[in-house]
């Protein structure tokens, strides 16, 4: 309970072994209940997510925004919060964003994480990735916001359903904030956050995820 609120963490891991340790270990102790989605990971992802305490909802059928739409609905608390399982969003944040939420009035937040906090947290071509895709985001749809690819969200539970949920890839990160800033009477806003070098191996392919995240943008843009 955090502020007289149930809060449930939603985490999409794929073979993030030592990444999901690391962020169950930290969690603060006010999340009552952890999701952790995995997608049929080869490593002990489920296995340490569940000797941890953590609630591993498997989902056969690949992808992040999979990962996503299965996971969020599963979540049984008034408020959520989003982090990957690779150590790469600081869980002392989380408290934070809530209190951004709660204190405002808002239904979702959204973490950004620029200006980055510490230069080293993320490569320089991600950056500049990153940079694009948020310029894209405000070519297609005249938004201005800082960080269109964040994946640490805060929001309330009761507002995902007015989502229109589409991707089952890395893009689900753009699309659920285009919906937020979209879907009528939901408080949208952006808070900073800080970020941090992931733990375990790299598994974005930058410039295939990067176009198709951008394309991605076209395409709902015109069929939304
Ligand atoms: N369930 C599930 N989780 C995924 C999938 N792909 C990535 N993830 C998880 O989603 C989170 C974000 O993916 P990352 O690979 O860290 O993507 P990123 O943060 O853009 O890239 P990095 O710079 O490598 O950290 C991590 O917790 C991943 O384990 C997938 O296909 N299924
Ligand atoms: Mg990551």
């Amino acid at each position: 309970m955090y502020r007289n609120k149930t809060v449930s963490a939603v985490i999409p891991c794929y073979n993030e072994e030592d990444g999901i340790r690391y962020v169950i270990e930290k969690m603060p102790s006010f999340v009552d209940e952890i999701v952790v989605v995995d997608n049929n990971s080869t490593d002990r992802t489920g296995e340490v997510a569940s000797s941890l305490g953590a609630r591993v909802v498997l989902e056969k059928r690949k992808g992040y925004g999979r990962a996503y739409k299965t996971g969020i609905p599963a979540a049984s608390s008034e408020l959520v919060v989003t982090l990957d399982g690779d150590g790469s969003y600081p869980l002392e944040e989380i408290r934070p964003l809530l209190d951004h939420l709660i204190d405002n009035d808002l239904d979702f937040v959204s973490g950004s994480r620029f200006p980055l906090k510490n230069k080293g947290s993320m490569r320089f071509m991600n950056q500049v990735g990153n940079m694009a895709l948020t310029v894209a985001m405000f070519i297609f749809y005249f938004k201005g916001i800082r960080d269109s690819q964040s994946g640490m969200w805060a929001f309330k539970s009761s507002v995902y359903p007015k989502f229109k949920m589409t991707s089952d890839g890395m893009p689900l990160s753009e699309e659920l904030k285009i919906e937020a800033i979209l879907a009528p009477g939901v408080k949208f806003d952006e808070y900073h956050i800080d970020y941090h070098e992931r733990i375990g191996e790299v598994k974005l392919n930058m410039w295939e995820d990067g176009l198709r995240n951008l394309l991605f943008f076209a395409k709902k843009r015109f069929f939304r």
